[in-house]
């Protein structure tokens, strides 16, 4: 059967299309993946609509029809668990915005073969001041046996057992990216129809770049090798492969998706007051680690890949190195 020839797929026929490819799946994984789409649009139009507190209501505060204003973070919490619980793909969820992990305990989600681990609102500190801010997401076939409730084991795995990891950017599109081992795919949202449409098909991160991403504010904490890699950078001309430029958004998932299309490097790392850094290992790092190798890139935390590290706990922070191949091995090269 020959793929669908139509000139615009949406995410649903996408994921479908790679389940023909796959006899043997069963669908859960493309289940899920629409279940976080729906999640995603619901999110979407709330956050195009965040600059409009004054009339909504800010948070904790009742809106015009009497509801309760949620922190958008929050709000996007609640989306992603709803649309994960009430679906047939996901056995249980940890989040940015919990403690502890949840394990749904209902039949059917004790015997789906996932669990998924976000951050529903990354950067929500921008919000305020209209910054892209995205969700980011990975996820797990499940080390327990399915039918049993969902357990830490089940969260706690490095991030190269990831089967799928994504992330959605809410900025002057709003793009849901994702990669499988078979690759990595962008999928634009078109509001006339309401639909995730491939925009982005097979995105591959080029071996250079000419972009590096990391906050000065923090040059004189960070460590000898990080230091004289970034005075590297600066001196770059159009004899070695420069000149590069600075962009840093201070927002991950929009630096990274920057650099990832169109090559360069991402660094959040270690400061002599803060040596595990800010990002979070399990749901900020592994599934962009994940993303970016399928797209030819590497992330590491300085020392080893982030996908190796074996996590300790849900909410551990690690350095973060991530990007264009070639850019990666020159850092190490002063590590
Ligand atoms: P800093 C946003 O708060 C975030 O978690 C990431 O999205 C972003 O890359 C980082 O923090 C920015 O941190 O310390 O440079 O402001």
């Amino acid at each position: 059967m020959e793929n669908i020839s139509r000139k615009v797929l949406t995410l649903d026929e996408f994921t479908i299309q790679q389940l023909r490819n796959f006899p043997s799946a069963t669908g859960e994984l493309s289940g899920l993946l629409r279940d976080i789409g729906l999640a995603a649009k619901r999110v979407n139009v709330e956050v195009n609509k965040a600059g409009l507190v004054d009339i909504l209501g800010d948070a904790g505060s009742t809106n015009v029809q009497g509801e309760d204003v949620k922190k958008l973070d929050v709000f996007a919490n609640n989306q992603f668990m709803g649309a994960l619980r009430h679906g047939i793909s996901c056995a249980g969820i940890a989040s940015e915005e919990m403690d502890d992990y949840i394990a749904f305990n209902d039949e059917v989600s004790k015997n789906s073969k996932y669990v998924c681990l976000f951050d529903p609102l990354d950067g929500s500190g921008n919000i305020d001041v209209n910054v892209s801010i995205g969700t980011i997401f990975g996820v797990y076939r499940r080390a327990t046996t399915q039918g049993e409730i969902a357990s830490s084991q089940d969260f706690l795995q490095p991030g190269r057992k990831q089967v799928a990891a994504g992330y959605i950017v809410y900025g002057s599109s709003t793009m849901l990216v994702y990669a499988t081992r078979r690759g990595v795919n962008g999928f634009t949202l078109d509001p006339s129809i309401g639909e995730f449409c491939l925009s982005h098909p097979n995105i591959k991160c080029p071996e250079f770049g000419k972009i590096y991403s990391v906050n000065h504010g923090n040059f004189f904490r960070y460590s000898e090798g990080v230091r004289n890699y970034i005075d590297a950078c600066q001196k770059k001309d159009k004899s070695n492969g420069g000149p590069y430029t600075q962009r840093y958004i201070g927002s991950m998932v929009s630096d990274v998706h920057r650099n990832l299309i169109k090559g360069g490097i991402f660094m959040y790392p270690g400061t002599t007051d803060k040596p595990g850094g800010k990002l979070r290992l399990l749901y900020e790092c592994n599934p962009f680690a994940f993303i970016m190798e399928v797209a030819g890139g590497k992330a590491t935390d300085g020392k080893q890949r982030i996908l190796d590290i074996q996590p300790e706990t849900l909410h551990q922070r690690t350095p973060l190195f991530i990007g264009s191949k070639g850019m990666m091995e020159e850092l190490e090269s002063h590590l």
